[in-house]
């Protein structure tokens, strides 16, 4: 018997930061997670999976009106005919009473209640599947603790969507353990919410297959689902499948390692990277950032007019079929020892001193951190998810690394007093 298990399709999820920009292939990235459903599908369909499990956040928030509804339905449809049983959860994203819109599924999909914890029972398959909805965004126990002991005779399955103890970058959302989960006996723990892949534990299993589609370069890599085989009551094999239509990458280009001495050299250096991330991508649409790193002579010609220099870039990228570039963040710096520079009487040796002691001082970190309230209440919250964060002082620190390179670069490089 074969299983597949997905979490965290968000399916129709918003694009953010994309549009602006000349060429840029918006719809293809907007309809990228209805295309990585259609592949998990053909997945179940291919690999003539018994049963899909779903952990959570299949939807990206409310539905802006029924079509996101019907794609989901149609799909669910298509693995009914086939045979193929989904049993599903809600997460954080998609929690019942977050949902203005509701439409009926197909017989073969089976919802877990939100109230308490459930059990599915798949007779013919022999699975048992225990798990609970998120009745609200925000869950702050561990539902496990009400979860029934394991039917005896049937593999059992458990279904959750939770932040687990903890994984970087994820909001903590109905928190267990490994040591927790594996006590309840059960064969295999689908989980979601963490969108990286992770095969957290072994005996018994406990796994995040990550998210179906990458949704902004912080979700870079492959992404998509993974497929459980089981004989006899145990599995016996778990492989991660890769299902997503668009790639997110970072390239990250050192100035220092090479000699990069103008901007002309940095996009020659760069597209060597572009070119790396276009093959890893394997013939999907890749959505690449450039960071620039490193000290180097470029520095000051990339951060004296990094738009020109983005231009140029996205031009290179536009070269390269299934390419685009989706931001060239300059995070380099002049050579030259920041602390040589610091020594200096004049008005250069001032700033950085000045922005050195904001960065190590708490108190003047506390300051700053108060004139920015304004700011972080006006922050979207899409700056949030793309790294953006102001929520305490320390956030402060990396900013005014930037503001110590842009100023240093317009003091120092060309134009600059020298
Ligand atoms: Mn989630």
């Amino acid at each position: 018997m074969k299983l597949v298990h997905a979490a965290d399709l968000h399916v129709d999820s918003p694009l953010v930061g994309l549009e602006r920009y000349e060429g840029a292939p918006t719809e293809r990235i907007r309809q990228a997670s209805r295309r990585a459903l259609e592949n998990l599908v053909a997945l179940c369909l291919a690999e003539r999976a018994s049963l899909l499990l779903l952990a959570g956040d299949v939807f990206d928030g409310d539905w802006r009106d029924y079509a996101t509804g019907l794609f989901f339905a149609r799909q669910m449809k298509l693995l009914g005919e086939a045979g193929v049983e989904v049993a599903m959860v809600r997460g954080n994203h998609d929690a019942a009473s977050h949902m203005s819109r509701a439409l009926e599924l197909p017989p073969n999909v089976h919802e877990l209640a939100s109230r308490s914890p459930e059990t599915r029972i798949f007779d013919e398959l022999g699975v048992a599947v225990h798990g609970q909805s998120f009745p609200g965004r925000s869950v702050d126990q561990d539902l496990t603790a009400r979860f029934p002991l394991p039917t005896p005779g049937l593999f059992n399955i458990g279904l959750l969507h939770t932040s687990l103890d903890g994984r970087e970058g994820h909001d903590c959302y109905a928190p267990t353990t490994s040591a927790t989960l594996a006590s309840k006996g059960y064969d295999y723990w689908a989980l979601g919410h963490v969108h990286a892949r992770e095969v957290v534990a072994r005996d018994p299993w406990i796994v995040f297959p990550g998210n179906l589609q990458g949704r902004h370069v912080r979700e870079a890599g492959p992404r998509g689902a993974t497929l459980v085989e089981v004989d006899a009551g145990r599995v016996v094999a778990v492989e991660a499948r890769t299902l997503d239509v668009v790639r997110f990458a970072v390239a990250s280009v050192d100035l220092g390692a090479a000699d990069v001495a103008s901007g002309h050299d940095f996009v020659d250096v760069a597209q060597a990277g572009l070119t790396a991330a276009h093959a890893a991508a394997e013939g999907r649409l890749c959505v690449v950032r450039v960071v620039v790193k490193g000290a180097g002579r470029a520095h000051a010609a990339l951060a004296g007019d990094p738009q020109r220099w983005e231009a140029e870039l996205r031009r290179a990228a536009n070269e390269l079929d299934g390419v685009w570039l989706e931001r060239l963040v300059v995070g380099s710096t002049l050579p030259g020892s920041a602390a040589e520079l610091a020594l200096r009487p004049d008005v250069v040796g001032q700033l950085l001193r000045a922005l050195g002691e904001a960065r190590a001082d708490p108190a003047r970190l506390a300051e700053l951190f108060d004139d920015f309230a304004e700011l972080r209440r006006k922050l979207p919250p899409e700056l949030r998810e793309r790294g953006f964060r102001l929520d305490v002082p320390e956030h402060l620190v990396e900013p005014l690394g930037d503001v110590e390179g842009l100023l240093l670069a317009r003091l120092l490089g060309p134009g600059g007093e020298g």
